[in-house]
């Protein structure tokens, strides 16, 4: 293959966002490309540094005794001085909007350490965050590539394209539950209004995605964590009709040696998610609903209530992890939950932190309850598990709509607000939430469907990213094309 005909190897730098749902894919790809013979590197800061430490380690001790592969190195780089409380370096952990600032002034800041590690050792291509919009000049300004990644799926991405081109949200009626048409897609696209970025409600949000959308358009290209046979259409829509370059590089986390134990702080699975394997053992196969919203995903004290209720009202076995909860459980618990859950057979809940792929692979889960985070989203659909959809903020709207409309791999609670962590949103009750369930993992023909539908995507994922999968012919594709754009070689 054409890297390793080289005298010396390429060299890629990926420089992360600072939250864990963009650090520990991007550990995941670099352990792809350093499996192909490519010398990566991380760019980071300690903080989140510790949060792939162990996922790059792993991957160097599988690489160890491969022909061609090469380690990971990370750099690791102080996270600026900008008034944070200690150790807080990214999302987690922000507590108000004076702390937001601040993260921004520090994402900026971290321009000059990108800059030096550019100038000292000269990649030949840069894959940076797409939320580091101006990580495209710096590169530039070294001669050095910039390819962009999001971390969402084709489908948000077109989505969000759409959104900034057309502002279609502006000219819709004021009513929330207006219907919103999102221009110029291969799919029709129809949003609540509701469920879409203000811009007048989120301006420098709007302004954001505005810089990023133009920053993305004049890279080099795309790299993304989904595979051709998952959304085709999107990626023709994409090159063709944007004439956007768009590698597929994934599902990443699939080839990953860190599934145990993958962003646990402590480096090891808790008591709790042990025991919640052994739990999963003793229960029949596809009769455990697994239930998880991801580290950054809020719930009131009442939503928690009705979703508490609704997993009762199921009948089915649960696994619900309630991520952080900030909660007292006086405050949510319906009455007989926790004497149903101090039972032990029906449901266990974990405070804190999964297994989750681990989890999703047992036999014995039958359907995922998310907010559809591009990350979970995509380890269900590699999982081959239905989901149930929930979403909450951000590209997550447009996550369901690939699952539920397009791939018919799932059934929506009917989740109408986009709302952060702070903001208010209209409750769903317990009765939807169980009979969404029902459907997904009832015996009628439409629960069959589904899951039988998830079930072949699951098996087109795993074949993705083997040697012959189009993940992997993607990953060789732009190598070649990397190698063919450096300094003339001397014949
Ligand atoms: C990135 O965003 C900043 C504002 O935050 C803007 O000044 C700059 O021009 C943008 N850079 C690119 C390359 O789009
Ligand atoms: C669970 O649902 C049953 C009815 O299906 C009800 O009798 C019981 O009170 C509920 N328990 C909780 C904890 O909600
Ligand atoms: C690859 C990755 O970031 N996985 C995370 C996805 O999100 C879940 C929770 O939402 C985490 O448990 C995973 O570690």
């Amino acid at each position: 293959m054409a890297v390793r005909d080289e005298k010396r190897p390429l060299h890629i730098l990926f420089f992360p966002f600072l939250a864990p749902g963009h650090l520990i894919p991007v550990a995941d790809m670099a352990a792809l490309f350093a499996a192909r013979g490519v010398k990566c590197t991380i760019l980071t800061t300690p903080v989140n540094a510790a949060v792939i430490r162990s996922a790059v380690d792993r991957a160097n001790d599988a690489s160890r005794g491969t022909e061609g592969a090469l380690a990971i190195d990370i750099v690791v780089v102080p996270f600026p001085d900008v008034g944070l409380p200690p150790g807080v370096e990214g999302v987690s952990g922000l507590s108000s909007e004076a702390d937001k600032d601040k993260l921004l002034e520090a994402l900026w800041r971290l321009r000059e350490p990108f800059d030096r590690f550019l100038a000292e050792s000269h990649p030949d291509a840069v894959v940076s965050d797409s939320f580091f919009n101006w990580s495209l000049d710096t590169a530039a300004d070294h001669g050095v590539p910039r390819l962009a990644f999001l971390g969402s799926s084709l489908f948000a991405r077109a989505c969000i394209d759409s959104m900034v081109r057309n502002n279609p949200v502006e000219a819709a009626p004021e009513d929330p539950d207006a219907p919103v048409l999102l221009p110029g897609l291969p799919h029709r696209v129809e949003m609540r209004r509701s469920q879409m970025l203000e811009p007048k409600k989120r301006p420098e949000h709007w302004a954001f995605f505005q810089r990023m959308t133009a920053a993305d358009e004049r890279s080099f290209g795309e790299v993304f964590n989904s595979f051709h046979e998952l959304e085709p259409e999107c990626l023709e829509h994409y090159t063709t009709t944007l004439r956007r370059r768009a590698w597929l590089v994934g599902p990443v986390a699939v080839a990953s040696k860190d599934v145990a134990t993958r962003g646990a702080s402590n480096n090891g699975l808790s008591p709790d998610a042990d025991g919640c394997l052994r739990w999963l053992d003793a229960r029949p196969a596809g009769s455990v609903v697994y239930v998880s919203f991801g580290t950054l995903s809020h719930f009131s004290p009442t939503e928690l209530r009705e979703l508490a209720r609704g997993l009762n009202l199921s009948g089915k076995n649960f696994v619900w992890v309630i991520g952080g909860a900030d909660t007292e459980e006086s405050e949510w618990m319906p009455d007989g939950f926790a004497d149903l859950l101090a039972r032990g057979e029906r449901g266990l809940v974990i405070r804190g932190w999964a297994a989750q792929i681990l989890i999703l692979n047992h036999a014995a889960v039958g359907c995922f309850v998310t907010h559809c985070g591009w990350n979970s989203t995509l380890e269900a659909v590699s999982a081959g598990v239905p989901m149930v959809t929930w979403p909450r903020y951000a590209d997550q709207f447009y996550n369901e709509k690939l699952v539920v409309e397009l791939l018919r791999a799932g059934v929506g609670v009917g989740s109408t607000d986009y709302a952060s962590k702070l903001e208010a949103r209209r409750v769903i009750g317990g009765e939807v939430v169980a009979e969404a369930i029902e459907r997904v993992m009832g015996g009628g023909e439409e629960g069959e469907a589904i899951r039988e539908r998830a079930s072949e995507l699951g098996e087109k994922a795993r074949r993705a990213v083997e040697e012959g999968g189009s993940s992997y012919d993607d990953v060789g594709r732009l190598l070649d094309e990397l190698v063919a754009r450096r300094a003339p070689v001397n014949f």
